[in-house]
């Protein structure tokens, strides 16, 4: 704003105090600064941070500050020091919006509610209750989650409701529930890492995917730990290892089996513990007898030396920790190959003491506690079944519902695109995930999703799966929405938010108290705070396997989070579990044979090539935030193809230059990065982007049979240049 100075008729005097108040008040606007402690909206370890916002008349100007924390030891990484960018960007959706003939117009949250209304009940008398799908998100906190479950369950009365982790954290869920009898991803604190003399990291980028907790594994190797990564690519987190086994993409399962093989042939098994605190030794070792390691090498693509020599280290070392992700979880064989993993630990007893454990490292900010309490398929709050009688009366109960009417189990993420594109759901519901990018075989997905009658996307903007939705509502971001998260350590941390959400936009749970009362439901959803329906969720949850019920708001404002299962208010939370028993009836561990080899796409003359597929630094899965932040979308504003120099020069691609991928699914087009880094027999794509360059168009729709997780790490591509001068 100009001062104007030459009021007519005004004296010298007045000039002069007009112009100092003028420089005070532009003074105290400068000034003006609000602070908001909060916590990043991205990766499992839930960096805690201050934003501080300085106001200049209309300019504003963010400051992060990073702050203590357990879990990143007051560490933040670039994804966190700019996570605000996307938050406050113009680009937020701040009022409903309805889709009328291809173009979004504003309308009012009553006008919303009303077509929803209006559209879901027709749904439901046409097509029936279990028409109606919802698909929720690992973002959400403790209590959305909670409340999209219940809201599928009791507002909606269908049996399909699903989550993105299907795709995440579904195969080491499994696992860990099957061999210990309980999944919380790390069984030990994370600063027990420097205790550990042996480190396997399968499959697992964390110098890209949680770069906080980098320092764990550079000071473990000062303590002396021998780190062994298993990766086709040599990764930033490889270049850290003492052993870099860099395996053919789909393979780890018979790698496991070769170092368990070499483990027995040694004598480096704890017979004791064994005995002790496992079942099923007997069956394994019967099955390794016909395990040959020279098979196993062509296999993995790995020498029987090298896996003698991980092997080897770790069950000599005194303590030793094993971790998995993604690289090996998201295969069609994901399930049985973290079962062996998870062998590893347990015939060597290497597990429930300090420095040993087991750690599935968890993926979205919620990845832990979106699993736990009710938006997965099969499942109840506090880790209850679905199908377990007892468990459904104890719900039904709490929720003030017969148990007949608690709809039975529904089905996985993809299936229910399945279910999607054969007209059996014909309404969607969306909260927290951008399915048309982030699933595989996205065409045919894309395809289901035109199909629908209705589909409702509740998003911060308008994403990929938005654009084709019949109404986008506006939610709130991190910085404006309190709740609960469960960190990758199974610590549950309290996150603060001060700041007012942008227009019209609400939080997640007041949406789904809307839109349930709109339905004539109000009864079972009047809440006023995510704290009323967190002291639910504790209800929910107490005598669960994800038991929460003795962690309160004011514990966690207290303390710097508390561990699951706390079963009451005086309990400490456990740090460190299987110190005594697992989880089992019988406090055993069930160890398992895992086969070599399991069904995947194979590599042919016309598509010769392994895709594997995963993260980069700066960008966020499907990259609905991390490109609105101007700095992160600056460092990697498109997608690439990680390829070998000597595979570049047999099909005439030249380094950053433009290249066709296709499968029998279909193609993108994304640009080469040649690096002697990856294997020469695979390709690399990142999974952050939509459109021509999202590379689930090419990925395979095969599901992994125990646990349904798409095999996204391993399928057979060809490719050629965009242009290839040859030719023309
Ligand atoms: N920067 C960033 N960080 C993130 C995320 C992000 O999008 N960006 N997402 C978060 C989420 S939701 C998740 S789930 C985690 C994921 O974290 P990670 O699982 O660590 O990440 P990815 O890159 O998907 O895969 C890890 C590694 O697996 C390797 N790999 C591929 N195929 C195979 C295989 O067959 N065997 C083995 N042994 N390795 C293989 C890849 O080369 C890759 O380096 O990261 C979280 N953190
Ligand atoms: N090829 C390939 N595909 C993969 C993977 C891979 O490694 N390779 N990884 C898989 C994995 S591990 C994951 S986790 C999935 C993730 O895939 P998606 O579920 O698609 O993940 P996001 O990109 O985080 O999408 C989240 C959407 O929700 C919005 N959002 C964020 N926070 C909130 C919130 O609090 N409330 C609401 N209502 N909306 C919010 C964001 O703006 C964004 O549009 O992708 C999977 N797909
Ligand atoms: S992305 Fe993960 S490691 Fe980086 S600041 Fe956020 S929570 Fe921390
Ligand atoms: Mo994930």
């Amino acid at each position: 704003m100009e001062v104007d100075f030459q009021h007519p008729g005004q004296t010298g005097g007045e000039r002069m105090n007009d112009l100092l108040r003028h420089f005070r008040s532009k003074q105290l606007e400068t000034e003006t600064e609000k602070v908001f402690d909060t916590q990043c909206p991205f990766c499992s370890v839930q960096c805690k941070m201050q934003l501080i916002e300085q106001r200049n008349g209309e300019r504003k100007r963010y400051k992060v500050v990073p702050m203590p924390n357990p879990a990143s030891e007051g560490r933040l990484c670039i994804k966190g020091r700019n996570a605000y960018q996307h938050a406050v960007t113009k680009e937020r959706v701040k009022q409903p919006l309805l889709n009328v003939n291809g173009a979004f117009v504003p309308v009012s949250w009553s006008e919303a509610l009303q077509i929803i209304k209006e559209k879901f009940t027709a749904i439901q008398q046409e097509d029936g209750y279990n028409a109606l799908g919802v698909y929720g998100g690992g973002s959400l906190t403790n209590e959305e989650a909670y409340l999209l479950g219940k809201f599928a369950r009791v507002a909606l009365q269908t049996k399909y409701i699903d989550y993105n982790g299907r795709f995440c954290m579904s195969a080491a869920a499994s696992a860990a529930n099957q061999a210990f009898g309980i999944d919380r991803g790390l069984t030990n604190q994370l600063s027990e890492i420097l205790q550990a003399r042996c480190i396997i990291l399968a499959g697992t980028n964390i110098a890209e995917c949680q770069p906080t907790l980098m320092p764990y594994f550079t000071k473990a190797r000062e303590n002396g730990a021998f780190i062994i990564v298993i990766d086709p690519r040599e990764t930033t987190t490889a270049k850290l290892a003492d052993l870099h086994l860099k395996i053919k993409p789909g393979t780890d399962a018979a790698l496991a089996n070769g170092m368990l093989k070499v483990l027995l042939d040694e004598g480096l098994v704890e017979q004791k513990f064994i005995q002790e605190r496992t079942n099923g030794y007997e069956e394994l070792k019967q099955h390794l007898a016909s395990i040959r390691l020279d098979q196993i090498e062509e296999i993995t693509g790995i020498t029987v030396e090298q896996i003698r020599k991980a092997a080897v280290t770790y069950g000599a070392a005194q303590t030793g920790m094993v971790f998995t992700a993604r690289g090996v979880e998201q295969q069609t064989d994901g399930y049985m190959t973290v079962r062996n993993f998870i062998n590893l630990s347990l015939i060597t007893g290497k597990i429930g003491r300090i420095g040993c454990g087991y750690g599935a490292i968890t993926g979205q900010g919620n990845g832990q506690g979106g699993r736990e309490h009710g938006q997965k398929a099969d499942q109840l709050p506090g880790y209850r079944s679905i199908e377990n009688p007892e468990h459904r009366a104890y719900i039904a109960k709490l929720w003030g519902i017969n148990e007949q009417d608690l709809p039975g189990k529904g089905v996985s993420a993809y299936e229910m695109m399945e279910k999607i594109y054969q007209k059996e759901i014909t309404g969607l519901f969306v909260m927290g995930s951008n399915p048309v990018v982030s699933n595989p075989n996205a065409n045919f997905v894309e395809e289901g999703l035109q199909k629908l009658k209705f589909l409702v996307v509740v998003d911060m903007f308008i994403s990929e799966t938005g654009r084709m939705a019949d109404l986008i509502l506006p939610c709130s971001s991190y910085l404006e929405d309190e709740g609960t998260m469960t960190n990758l350590e199974g610590r549950v941390i309290l996150r603060k938010a001060g700041r007012t959400p942008p227009g019209e936009a609400k939080h997640d749970w007041e949406i789904l108290c809307d839109i349930a009362q709109a339905l004539g439901k109000e009864r079972f959803f009047s809440y006023s705070s995510a704290e009323e329906i967190f002291n639910e969720l504790r209800m929910a949850s107490r005598g669960g396997t994800a038991d929460y019920y003795g962690i309160t708001y004011n514990r966690l404002t207290q303390e710097e989070g508390v561990y699951w299962p706390c079963p009451s208010p005086d309990h400490p939370g456990e740090a460190r579990l299987f110190e005594h028993s697992f989880a089992h009836a019988d406090g055993r561990a069930k160890i398992i044979p895992v086969e070599n080899q399991h069904v995947k796409e194979q590599i042919t003359e016309e598509f010769p090539l392994y895709l594997t597929t995963g993260r980069v630094l700066t960008q966020y899965l499907t990259g609905v935030q991390t490109r609105r932040s101007h700095t992160l979308a600056a460092s990697h504003f498109e997608s690439f193809l990680e390829i070998h120099p000597k595979t570049a020069k047999k099909y005439r691609i030249e380094n950053e230059s433009l290249v066709k991928l296709e499968s029998e699914r279909g193609s993108v087009t994304v640009r080469s990065k040649l690096t002697p880094d990856i294997r020469e027999d695979t390709v690399f794509v990142p999974m952050h982007w939509g459109d021509m360059q999202s590379v689930n168009k090419v990925t395979h729709q095969a599901l992994d049979p125990y646990c349904k997780m798409p095999g996204f790490k391993v399928c057979a591509v060809k490719i050629k240049p965009l242009v290839d001068l040859q030719l023309e």
